[in-house]
């Protein structure tokens, strides 16, 4: 089984995420635990392997390569037996990348909302929550035309916003009810029913919760 290193932790949405994307494709992780509060990714040698200082980053056989729907594209075009995830077919290929990059801007919404208010213990903003909002009635949106948030069925794109739009009510539970919106939530419950990887990276996320709470660590 082929094997590249990912540098992410547990709790970090967009490095679960790419990990669900290797598993889905047959690749082994050799996870090195980063956590880029710690200062960890603005050091030299982390610089190097990526200059915008985030987690998840890759090296597969020495190519390096950085953000979690770039990292995802690459895994399905380079080690997937079939393109059910990463579509070939330009017209639903199209669709993913337009819900992969939501995704970009849905999950700076996310960090602003929940992880600041966390590390400041201070109440959000309006305008943070009132932005979220608008990116979860657009996500809304998208679910309630299609089954999946591409299309009718399972991409890449659905790990990436999975993991984006669970993280709102993770840390700290009840700040926006998630449960109000019908078809996002529908969706959560399909994903979390029919795929074991869902779960189990759930269990991740709990994990690195858990040292986040106890260390600060992120
Ligand atoms: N667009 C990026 C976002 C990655 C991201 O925001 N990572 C956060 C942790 S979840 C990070 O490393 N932040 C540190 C920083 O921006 O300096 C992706 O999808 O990979």
């Amino acid at each position: 089984m082929p094997t590249i290193t990912v540098y992410g932790n547990d709790l970090s949405p967009p490095a679960r995420a790419v990990r669900m994307v290797a598993e889905s494709v047959g690749v082994d992780v050799d996870l090195k635990r980063t956590y880029p509060l710690r200062g960890e990714c603005k050091k030299p040698e982390y610089l190097k392997m990526n200059p915008m200082h985030q987690i998840p980053t890759i090296n597969d056989g020495g190519f390096f390569l950085s953000d979690s729907h770039a990292i995802a594209t690459y895994l399905v075009d380079k080690y997937a037996k079939n393109d059910s995830l990463y579509p070939k077919d330009v017209l639903k290929r199209s669709i993913v990348h337009e819900r992969l990059f939501f995704d970009v801007s849905l999950y700076t919404k996310v960090l602003n909302f929940v992880i600041g208010p966390l590390l400041l213990k201070k109440e959000p903003t309006d305008e943070s929550r009132n932005s979220l909002v608008d990116g979860l009635e657009t996500a809304e949106r998208f679910l309630t035309a299609s089954k999946f948030i591409a299309g009718d069925s399972l991409t890449i794109a659905d790990y990436c916003l999975y993991c984006s739009i669970t993280f709102v009510d993770f840390p700290q539970k009840g700040q926006i009810d998630l449960s109000k919106y019908k078809s996002i939530q529908r969706w959560i419950d399909l994903l979390q029913k029919t795929s074991p990887l869902v779960k189990k990276y759930d269990q991740f996320a709990e994990k690195g919760l858990k040292i986040f709470l106890e260390d600060g660590k992120y």
